[in-house]
């Protein structure tokens, strides 16, 4: 069987689609953020099936809701439920209170409660029953992101057989910093455990391969050109880094819609077509909105002729409302909002415009068509979509992206983006600065640059990318050989922490 002509199986935490059962009310609704805007076009297009949390526990009218929803996709999807105890202490606690920040390298936020990670072993065991009832022989499983790195371990743990490979959406951090995490050896030996891992970029790739070669015992590592083998507990696995993308070319049909067009005049109009400064993100820590925001307020200041000609537009995704530290995040950007509205607006004139709400693609689209600039600015991102999205959208080759040098998206937007680091302010502020004078020929030769990457470089070929070379891989395994020392020690502690609390 060729590799394309295996069904696609996609494990993540969340299904593309979020249901919110009250009482008497079930109210179905896509789930925004970068994960589920990257392989919604892959299913859609291929078909296929999605295993993933709803956010609650068992409930039958969820089961019936989706299945109805399904009869009208052209892809299935299979619900994983979770009490509220296991999602506490596996989503809120392990994977947004200690993987996700450490990985994103604040260790300072991690609390590495125990109770977090034996949450984290039974998640990962509930979406393994998810997969074992929806699995069939020849399919490529594909599972997706931080929350189920223990996937492939649980699995095998269980006879099964499957082609298994995973991708890393968000940065894997150096040894210096990874060491940190209590159970590091558990984790690396379950990841080694799949047939095929992809990160982001070279340097996650690398950050992962000396993770390896420090904490993994007995582990041996290949090189082949820019991908690897690694063999480990018997098990080899090739490795590379595959830049995730976007639908390019739904995208730029999508920026001459009607709709598109309308909204960007209504946009234009209602903020008396001062130029647009734009930041579109999920609510999060990591993607430096108040560093951005002060770093606007500087631009304000150092450059008052600017005073009512620019304004930025800040939209946000409301995302982790359960976690308090989001809460707070979301009251200091408000805070912040707020103050500099007070201090530097002025009749007929609002410096920044901002959304807290998920916005509809249309409108997304429009707003990228009418901003002067975008300023995607996280302090440490996977990959961001928003800047390829941005580019992408940008049909008319005009447009300034000004982007965070720590956004995996900066390997390969250099050559077009006005490259900043988001904790220098005065550096923000200049780059913001060159981008509103740039001109027009300038933006062109830069956009076109960038577009013409993201065009061939799109979220279909990565994902072809990524299932083609995993399924070489597989093929083509390293030359059996004994390891330096028994690898059965990751074995056993892995099987206690899964099986034996
Ligand atoms: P995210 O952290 O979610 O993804 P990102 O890549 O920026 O980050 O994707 C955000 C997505 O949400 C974009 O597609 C954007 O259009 C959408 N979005 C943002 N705000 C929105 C709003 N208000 N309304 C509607 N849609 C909105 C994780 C990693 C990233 C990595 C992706 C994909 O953290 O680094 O790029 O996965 O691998």
């Amino acid at each position: 069987m060729k590799m394309d002509e295996r069904r696609l199986v996609v494990v993540s935490n969340r299904l593309p689609i979020m249901v919110e059962a009250g009482e008497n009310t079930l109210r179905l609704k896509p789930s925004c953020g970068g994960l589920v805007s990257a392989l919604l076009p892959i299913l859609s297009e291929q078909g296929g099936c999605w295993i993933g949390a709803t956010g609650g526990a068992y409930d039958h009218r969820v089961v019936d809701a989706l299945k109805r929803w399904c009869a009208t996709q052209d892809y299935s999807l299979v619900p994983v439920f979770l009490t509220a105890a296991e999602s506490a202490s596996f989503y809120q606690g392990c994977s947004n209170e200690i993987i996700w920040p450490l990985f994103h390298g604040v260790p300072s936020r991690c609390n590495f409660g125990p109770e977090y990670w034996s949450g984290y072993c039974t998640a990962n065991e509930r979406f393994a029953d998810g997969v074992e009832g929806a699995w069939k022989s020849g399919d490529f499983v594909w599972v997706h992101d931080y929350h189920l790195m223990l996937l492939a371990h649980v699995l095998r743990s269980r006879g099964a057989d499957c082609r298994l490979a995973y991708f890393h959406h968000i940065p894997f951090p150096p040894p210096d910093v990874f060491e940190k995490l209590p159970w590091r050896m558990e984790m690396l030996g379950a990841l080694a455990q799949f047939d095929t891992l992809g990160f982001q970029t070279a340097r996650d790739r690398r950050n992962f391969v000396a993770c390896l070669r420090r904490w993994l015992p007995g582990v041996r590592i290949y090189r082949g050109g820019e991908r690897f083998v690694i063999r480990a507990a018997g098990h080899s696995a090739a490795i590379g880094n595959y830049p995730i993308s976007v639908d390019y070319d739904d995208l730029a049909a999508e920026a001459t819609s009607p709709a598109v067009l309308a909204g960007i005049e209504a946009i234009q109009q209602g903020i008396s077509r001062a130029s647009i400064i734009l930041g579109v993100d999920r609510l999060d820590y990591t993607k430096g909105i108040p560093e951005r925001l002060t770093a606007f307020e500087a631009l304000l200041k150092t450059h008052p002729e600017l005073r009512g000609h620019v304004t930025m537009v800040q939209i946000v995704v409301p995302s982790r409302e359960s976690i308090p530290e989001y809460k707070e995040l979301k009251l200091r950007i408000e805070m912040t909002v707020s103050k500099i509205n007070g201090e530097y607006g002025s009749p007929g004139w609002v410096p920044i415009h901002y959304l807290h709400r998920c916005v509809s693609r249309a409108e997304l689209v429009a707003f990228y068509r009418a901003a002067h600039v975008a300023l995607v600015t996280p302090l440490k991102d996977g990959m961001n979509l928003v800047a390829k999205e941005f580019c992408a959208s940008r049909v008319d080759d005009r447009g300034v992206l000004v982007l965070s040098e720590f956004a995996g998206a900066a390997e390969e937007l250099r050559n077009g983006a006005l490259l900043v680091n988001p904790y220098d302010t005065q550096g923000v502020v200049s780059a913001l600065f060159l981008a509103l004078a740039m001109s027009d020929s300038e933006q062109q030769q830069r956009m076109q640059t960038m577009r013409a990457h993201i065009r061939e470089h799109n979220v279909f070929r990565w994902a072809r990318t990524f299932r083609s070379q995993g399924f070489a891989a597989r093929a083509s395994r390293p030359p059996a050989f004994l390891p330096h020392s028994s690898p059965s020690f990751i074995s056993s502690r892995l099987a206690l922490m899964t099986h034996g609390r």
